[in-house]
């Protein structure tokens, strides 16, 4: 690699910090171990269809058994912070009652040992694994889950709050509401929108519950992590300009201006009527989903150009021709430099890049090592995009690659590999690849500046 690792940090400020991310169901297996229930993924991946490959989440990468050792690869990168979820069936089966002890202790573990060298954890609350039996009762699109979801945040706190400084609610609520309810591709796999926008409010209501509780027992670092990208007109017919609105509209806005500014965009709001639908909005819910945040992560893959299609009310993406990862996804560093810089403009918060890395078809020597100098191309210009971003007057804390292993890619399965670390499915053997020993040069010259 011919960029020196200096380059690609130029822009950033010397207390900007680093770090690696996964979540529950994508590493750690024990799906029915110390009275862990299904999550709606363990149910969806049993659909048939699904998941490439019929694959899911049982073992994973084992982490549950193996986190002592991934914990120490972890302090071995030199990163100063691990984001994880918490497994909500793990620490409370079913998703109502009293806390699971043993499934709790699991975290706790893992927490004590991150601090003992040195890694500060950041913990996500909900990254996907709803209770089966809260799907059971309706999902995300009933207003009781938000309930359910901050009373949960509650009981993880009293376990973990001695401990743990940084807490973020949610993961993506926009796949969570899109994948999950309207576009089917994800848990629990279900297709329509009316219940996906009840999904988003519900989401955000759960949040904002649990963000009152937090904070109410004295959490200062309180945050919610969004996936987005910057939508840009593919020309300036205003059918392209309307295009590019809606779907930042859905992507970004409906989350961002009821977290920030406590109410739902109008114009969103107008284009979800024309489709029949309304938001479930009781007194009071606008006031706790903004609950003031301390930090907004982003999670950034790809941006997209839009075109009016023959429906308005469905945005086309319109495919710039640009590299692709393994994904199929685009790789555009430029579009989260202006994303990060539209976003302090409109929202001013402290940002942390919560989630950024990608798919390629990774080859393994003998050793199990890869050369993946393809994901140091994506993530080295993409950190120089986050540098850019703090030159124009953005606040960007931290940055986060994902992912610290090969892990379970949702409805892709174990064929995409987003890891700094190699997974050897067959014998669960972790190596680091090229992209781990360079983050890790990355974050030593960083801070020797
Ligand atoms: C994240 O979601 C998840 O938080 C994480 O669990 C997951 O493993 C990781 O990303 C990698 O997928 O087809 O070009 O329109 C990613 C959310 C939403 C990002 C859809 C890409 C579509 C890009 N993704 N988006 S494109």
């Amino acid at each position: 690699q011919e960029a020196t690792s200096a380059d690609v940090t130029a822009g950033l400020p010397a207390d900007f910090f680093w770090g690696v991310a996964t979540s529950a169901y994508q590493i750690e297996g024990g799906a029915a171990e110390d009275g862990r229930t299904p999550s709606i993924w363990d149910t969806f991946a049993r659909r048939p269809g699904a998941v490439v490959n019929g694959e899911h989440g049982d073992l994973a990468c084992d982490h549950y058994h193996r986190m002592p050792s991934d914990v120490a690869m972890i302090a071995d990168l030199g990163v100063d912070s691990y984001r994880f979820s918490i497994s909500w069936p793990r620490v409370q089966p079913g998703g109502s009652g009293p806390v699971n002890r043993i499934g709790m202790d699991f975290y706790k573990r893992l927490v004590d040992l991150l601090l003992a060298k040195g890694v500060q954890p950041w913990i996500t609350l909900y990254h996907w694994d709803l209770p089966q039996e809260l799907e059971d009762a309706g999902g995300w699109p009933e207003r009781d889950t938000a309930l359910r979801f901050a009373e949960y945040a509650t009981l993880v706190h009293d376990a973990l709050g001695d401990r743990v400084d940084t807490w973020t609610t949610l993961n993506e609520p926009w796949c969570s509401a899109m994948l999950g309810y309207d576009q089917g591709v994800h848990a629990p796999g279900r297709k329509n929108f009316g219940a996906a926008m009840h999904s988003v409010h519900h989401l955000l209501l759960g949040h904002g519950l649990a963000a009152r509780e937090l904070r109410a027992r004295g959490v200062s670092d309180l945050g919610i992590t969004l996936n987005m990208g910057v939508a840009t007109p593919f020309s300036d017919d205003p059918r392209d300009v309307d295009a590019a609105r809606r779907a930042d509209g859905l992507a970004t806005r409906i989350y961002l201006d009821p977290l920030v500014h406590g109410h739902y965009p109008a114009d969103v709001l107008e284009d979800i009527a024309a489709r029949g639908v309304t938001m479930p909005v009781r007194d009071g819910d606008l006031s706790a989903i903004s609950t003031p945040l301390d930090v907004l992560g982003i999670n950034y893959y790809s941006s997209h150009t839009f075109r009016g299609g023959a429906d308005p009310a469905f945005p086309v993406v319109v495919p710039q021709s640009l590299p692709v990862t393994a994904m199929g996804w685009e790789i555009v560093p430029s579009g989260l430099t202006s994303l990060l810089v539209r976003l302090h403009e409109d929202y001013h918060l402290p940002i942390v890049i919560t989630e950024n890395g990608a798919a390629f078809d990774d080859v393994a020597d003998a050793d199990g090592f890869v050369s993946d100098d393809d994901r140091v191309a994506f993530i080295s210009s993409h950190i120089a995009a986050v540098g850019a971003a703090c030159e124009a007057g953005a606040d960007i804390r931290g940055y986060f690659a994902w992912s610290l292993m090969d892990n379970f890619e949702w409805a892709y399965g174990y064929a995409k590999r987003f890891g700094l670390v190699r997974v050897d499915y067959d014998t669960l053997e972790r190596t680091l690849k090229q992209s781990a020993l360079w983050y890790r040069d990355v974050i030593q010259e960083h801070r020797g500046r």
